[in-house]
């Protein structure tokens, strides 16, 4: 195989958001009109996209093979390059872009942080903090030129047909959540609400799910009707048609990182479950991205999305329909959720802005 243009690196933590991002990544870069090798550890649950012929994935092995780096050396979430490949980076001349693709947050300290060089201790060779972000100066976020043409000619009721759900006049609601006990609270409202179409996937909520609709188990392909909530558990989507439901939907509900993007770029209203961090550190992530989505909004409705968005994370019964009175939790102490390794590196190798 030719070297490629861009070698992208990930090693796949949990669930779906690391593959994801990649994933998104390397369709992105393709798109631009570069060759990508993408490097996993571990073959993605989440599903080969239909494109994926269009870039090479190698698996990442223990002992990583000698090939020849790409000029563009994308590592994915802090992600430790093998010691072979570095060294064969630093053979080179000049040596290869290294950029080090950090989890996205709203945090105001991305900004300083986004483009900081960390040269590396011992071989010639720089690393470049990228962060993604949702503000002028971060890295922002991958977006495909063609999407929101594509969703201009979106054909609903054609995409709700083919994946299995009614068009009818219920909201439409998406359900893609880590497990929390404001899902007991949330599905008796819709219960005893006008009215919902709710579509949600096989995830560790499931079980919650099942228990608060009296059922045993529930699996792909089930519908649940009870009171006015229609439920039902689709089966895994391609990552296209995922973006399809969420632009189909009133209002989703996501987490983690990708699916969170894509909330926002599908333009309806979405509530955030950000993934669980030591130290609630999520939680302040949660707060500065709040800080950012409800700048505009009046004050009841700001303080109601941030109670309703506590209440999904901290796993409390959702908030009561008046919220004239809220009572949200208060901003954490902890100043911000800095990944620590950034901070040490960052420390010993003096960095400076580029
Ligand atoms: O799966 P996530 O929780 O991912 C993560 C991981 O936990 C990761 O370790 C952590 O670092 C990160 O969050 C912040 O949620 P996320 O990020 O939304 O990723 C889900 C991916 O799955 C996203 O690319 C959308 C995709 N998806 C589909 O392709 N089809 C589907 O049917 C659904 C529901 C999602």
């Amino acid at each position: 195989m030719p070297t490629p243009d861009i070698d992208l690196f990930c090693r796949v933590i949990d669930n779906f958001g690391d593959a994801g991002v990649a994933l998104r990544l390397a369709r992105r870069l393709v798109g631009l009109g570069q060759t990508v090798r993408l490097w996993m550890d571990t073959r993605p649950a989440i599903g080969q996209p239909d494109d994926a012929q269009r870039f090479e994935t190698c698996r990442w092995p223990d002992r990583f093979p000698a090939v020849t780096p790409a000029n563009r050396v994308i590592a994915l979430f802090g992600a430790r390059l093998p010691e072979t490949y570095l060294a064969a980076m630093a053979t080179q001349t000049p040596p290869p872009i290294w950029i080090n693709l950090e989890y996205l947050t709203a945090e105001a300290w991305a900004v300083g942080c986004h483009g900081m060089a960390s040269p590396h201790p011992r071989l010639p060779l720089t690393e470049q903090f990228f962060f993604p972000g949702i503000t002028p100066g971060t890295g922002g976020v991958v977006l495909e030129p063609a999407l929101l043409a594509e969703w201009a000619a979106f054909d609903r009721p054609a995409f709700l047909a083919r994946i299995g759900l009614p068009d009818d006049d219920q909201r439409l609601i998406s359900l893609f959540s880590y497990d929390t006990a404001a899902l007991d609270s949330l599905i008796l409202q819709w219960q005893d609400g006008t009215g919902v179409r709710v579509c949600t996937f096989v995830t560790p909520a499931l079980p919650r799910m099942a228990r608060c609709l009296g059922r045993e188990q529930l699996q792909a392909g089930d519908t649940v009707q009870r009171g006015a909530l229609d439920l039902h558990i689709l089966p895994w989507l391609s990552q296209d048609d995922y973006d399809r439901l969420l632009w189909s939907c009133a209002c989703n509900i996501v987490r983690g990182e990708d699916s969170f993007v894509r909330a926002q770029l599908a333009g309806r209203p979405f509530l955030w479950q950000p993934y669980a961090q030591a130290e609630d550190t999520h939680l302040v992530k949660l707060n500065a991205f709040l800080d950012h989505y409800s700048v505009d909004l009046p004050t009841a409705a700001a303080h109601a999305l941030r109670a309703q968005h506590h209440a999904f994370s901290l796993g409390t019964p959702h908030a009561p329909r008046d919220t004239r009175h809220p009572r949200p939790r208060p901003a954490l102490a902890r100043p911000d959720s800095r990944p620590r390794r950034l901070g040490r590196t960052a420390a010993k190798n003096q960095p400076r802005l580029i």
